[in-house]
């Protein structure tokens, strides 16, 4: 399994201990506990640089699809969704865009921080 395998099963896990937990609240105002509460998310953030090409940007602008070599320490190269931290990350690039971009990622939650078309 490599790490990029890894890290899915790992938010799969966190996505169904969130399910299974909201499923066994008896009261609606507990329907909302933050993730965090719920399992262990580090609070540190490692910053990793990423290059590739785009392939599509979601048409709700909260993600985009690349084609990304390998990120040293992180995954290796494959072509994937990204979710971005803010939408207005999308107005920069467009299909077929080479880029260099920065992903946060906090255990299992990854987004692109930054994205820059290059040469
Ligand atoms: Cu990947």
């Amino acid at each position: 399994m490599d790490n990029h395998s890894l890290k899915r099963l790992l938010f799969t896990a966190v996505t169904v201990v969130f399910v299974c937990a909201a499923c066994g609240t008896s009261s609606k105002e507990e329907t909302n506990v933050p993730l965090e509460e719920l399992v262990s998310i580090p609070d540190s953030v490692v910053v990793y640089e990423g290059f590739g090409v785009v392939r599509s940007i979601n048409p709700g602008r909260t993600s985009i699809v690349i084609r990304h070599d390998r990120i040293d320490d992180f995954m290796s190269a494959m072509t994937m969704p990204f979710p971005l931290a803010d939408s207005n990350l999308a107005s920069t690039v467009q299909p077929d865009d080479s880029v260099r971009f920065e992903l946060s990622a906090r255990g299992p939650i990854v987004e692109i921080i930054a994205i820059e078309t290059i040469e």
